[in-house]
């Protein structure tokens, strides 16, 4: 039977949503997207978010979102220039550790933290991005052994193109063509404490069949929306491939990859961007993302969407839509 999307909080415009489930209890933690009036344009300024919910989902399969409140504002970050964008929660050792990105006042993305002792906050924001970050969209993952990790960058207005892959920043931004090596997204370990990178964010290998790196131009090569989740003992990487549309995915053995990629899951939407997470919840696994139908087409007015999807045998997801 195939599965159809259904849209999860009509009242209010929400992207981004990274789902989590914690305590037993399904929480989305989405973009938070209004009219700010600012003109479009390829830097993506008509993203302005400016503050966070989260919600609550009791039945991923036919209900609505609950919305548990605001979580914090552009105004109670002490670091923040503008554009809240992307963000993601982790829960170790009875804490929840909200990873977010936003741009600094000299208009350069980081990424910060906020810790909890609820899953609905409060949450008290470090005063300071983490030591190293840069670029936009974090993932957190705890994996089995209690380990954290963080998947994160975006290119173009997600500014990924200013740094090589060892995170140094370059003096003239440089965005692969043709059919040179594609971007690299980026991991770091967490501290234990989940407040600071462990290491330096190592570049992620995405390979074909064949084990070569994805070039520029191929329409399935990572641009921005990292997700990380495991699946009968492998890591499934995750992506949006922005200016193509598509949600991606690729198969490693460890969280740190390289990872083979293997299809999409889900086709272009209404909307320049698409971007998801991928949960598992009361034994069935769900695909949440977003739109821009609800809104008649204006892409930075997305709805938040949850559709169930299905593995193959051999591992594979099948595709949103497909039988
Ligand atoms: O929501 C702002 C940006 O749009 C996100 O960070 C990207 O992934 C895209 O969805």
């Amino acid at each position: 039977m195939s599965k159809t999307p259904h849209y999860l909080f009509p009242a209010d415009y929400m992207a981004d949503p990274s789902a989590n489930v914690f305590n037993g209890k399904l929480y989305v933690y989405p973009s938070h997207d209004w009219e700010s009036g600012i003109e479009e344009n390829d830097n993506g300024d008509h993203f302005n978010m400016k503050d966070y919910h989260v919600f609550r989902i009791d039945d991923p399969d036919n209900g609505e979102a609950v919305d548990c409140g605001l979580l914090f504002s552009t105004d109670d970050i002490p670091w923040a220039g503008r554009q809240l964008w992307d963000n993601d929660v982790v829960e170790k050792n009875g804490k929840y550790y909200l990873i977010f990105c936003m741009k600094d006042q000299t208009d350069v993305f980081h990424l910060g933290v906020a810790v909890a002792d609820s899953p609905e906050g409060p949450f008290a924001i470090q005063p300071d991005p983490i030591r190293g970050s840069y670029s936009i969209d974090p993932c957190v993952f705890k994996d089995d052994d209690g380990e954290v990790y963080c998947y994160f960058g975006g290119i173009w207005g997600g500014q990924l193109q200013r740094y090589d892959r060892n995170g140094k920043h370059l003096e003239n931004a440089h965005l692969p063509e043709g059919n040179e090596k594609a971007l690299p997204p980026r991991v770091a370990k967490m501290t234990d404490d989940v407040l600071q990178f462990a290491h330096e964010p190592k570049p992620i290998m995405i390979l074909d069949e064949n084990g070569e790196e994805l070039s520029a131009d191929n329409p399935h090569r990572f641009f921005e929306a990292s997700w990380m989740h495991k699946y009968n003992g492998k890591y499934y990487y995750s992506y949006s491939t922005g200016d193509s549309h598509y949600l991606c995915y690729a198969v490693g053995d460890n969280p740190y990859g390289p990872f083979t990629y293997k299809g999409v899951i889900l086709d272009p939407v209404v909307g320049w961007t698409t971007h998801h997470s991928i949960v598992e919840y009361k034994g069935k696994w769900y695909l949440f993302h977003h739109d821009s139908q609800p809104s008649g087409g204006r892409t930075w007015l997305r709805s938040m969407k949850v559709v169930e999807i299905e593995y193959n045998e051999d591992g594979t997801i099948k595709k949103v839509g497909e039988e």
